[in-house]
């Protein structure tokens, strides 16, 4: 079997169009969409996507700013600079670029983000509703797979979802999305001892490790839907993903390239979160 690619470029691309519309009728409304994005410091990969952020934004129509700070801003600096973010009426979603320097706590930041503000979706009162369905903000990685994986009319309900990695901000709420659609999930990290074992028992593989090349064609079923959300930099420059893709795709039925996979599904979320936090959350019975 030769696999499908899920392009996320290009979907991404389509969803954009279709939130330039939405954007254009909010705006007729009075309401236009405001994302504030944090950089603190100047890692490159960083940097590169939120010009990616911007750019995007800008393309649907939603206005954004960029408040850059050095590396050595003190962690009370930035948590004062979210309070005024949270009073600002004009800012309608913020967001901090992750990592922070080692010494800014970033559990700390994202709990200081005002929760109907958070577009990440990284606030635990955020992810406590999405862990019980209520609505909320959904995590802009896992909300891109989940995405991805219905534009092709994949089944979920059912099938058996592996996760490797547990990250807060992928692996964990990608394997809860999933759930929530009624996949059974199995969750893999460093300390399983048997990957293979797992993996290959998955009709669904989501793949965040952060190491490139560590799944291949024989670590898979015939068939699986494979979900590369690694994003690795090699010495020549060159970004590929966490599963060895020209080999794996012989033996999936879809799968997601690096680069022009998950990266530009997450930047399309995050739209959609600004736009929605510009609407307004429905708030909690
Ligand atoms: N707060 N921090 C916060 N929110 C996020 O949602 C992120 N993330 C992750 C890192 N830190 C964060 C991102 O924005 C990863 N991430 C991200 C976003 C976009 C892309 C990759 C990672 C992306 O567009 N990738 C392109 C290639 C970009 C390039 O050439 O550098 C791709 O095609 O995969």
């Amino acid at each position: 079997m030769t696999a499908e690619i899920i392009n996320g470029k290009d979907l991404a691309q389509e969803i954009r169009m279709g939130m330039k519309e939405e954007v254009t009728q909010l705006k007729e409304r009075g309401i236009s969409p405001h994302l504030t994005v944090v950089l603190v410091g100047d890692n490159p990969a960083s940097r590169s996507y939120v010009k990616g952020k911007e750019k995007a934004a800008a393309e649907v129509g939603i206005s954004s700013s960029v408040i850059e700070l050095p590396a050595d801003t003190s962690e009370k600096a930035l948590l004062d600079r979210i309070h005024t973010l949270n009073e600002d009426e004009n800012v309608d979603g913020i967001l901090v670029q992750l990592p922070l320097p080692k010494h800014i706590s970033e559990q700390k930041v994202i709990e200081t983000i005002n929760p109907a503000k958070d577009v990440d979706g990284f606030h635990p009162v955020n992810i406590g509703r999405m862990m019980i369905g209520e609505d909320t903000f959904l995590p802009c990685t896992p909300y891109g797979i989940l995405t991805m994986l219905q534009s092709r009319d994949i089944t979920i309900e059912g099938k058996h979802a592996v996760v490797i990695g547990r990250s807060n901000i992928v692996g964990k709420p990608v394997g809860q999305l999933l759930l929530n659609e009624n996949a059974t999930v199995t969750y893999c990290h460093s300390r399983t001892p048997d990957l293979r074992e797992v993996t290959s028992k998955a009709d669904i593989l989501v793949v965040a490790i952060g190491k490139p090349n560590v799944i291949t064609a024989e670590d898979i079923k015939d068939g699986a839907v494979v979900i590369d959300v690694g994003i690795n930099r090699l010495e020549t420059g060159k970004l590929t993903g966490d599963v060895d893709f020209d080999g794996t795709k012989e033996k999936a039925s879809f799968i997601t390239p690096v680069p022009k996979g998950v990266g530009p599904m997450t930047i399309a979320m995050l739209l959609k979160n600004t736009i929605k936090a510009a609407r307004g959350l429905e708030p909690l019975e």
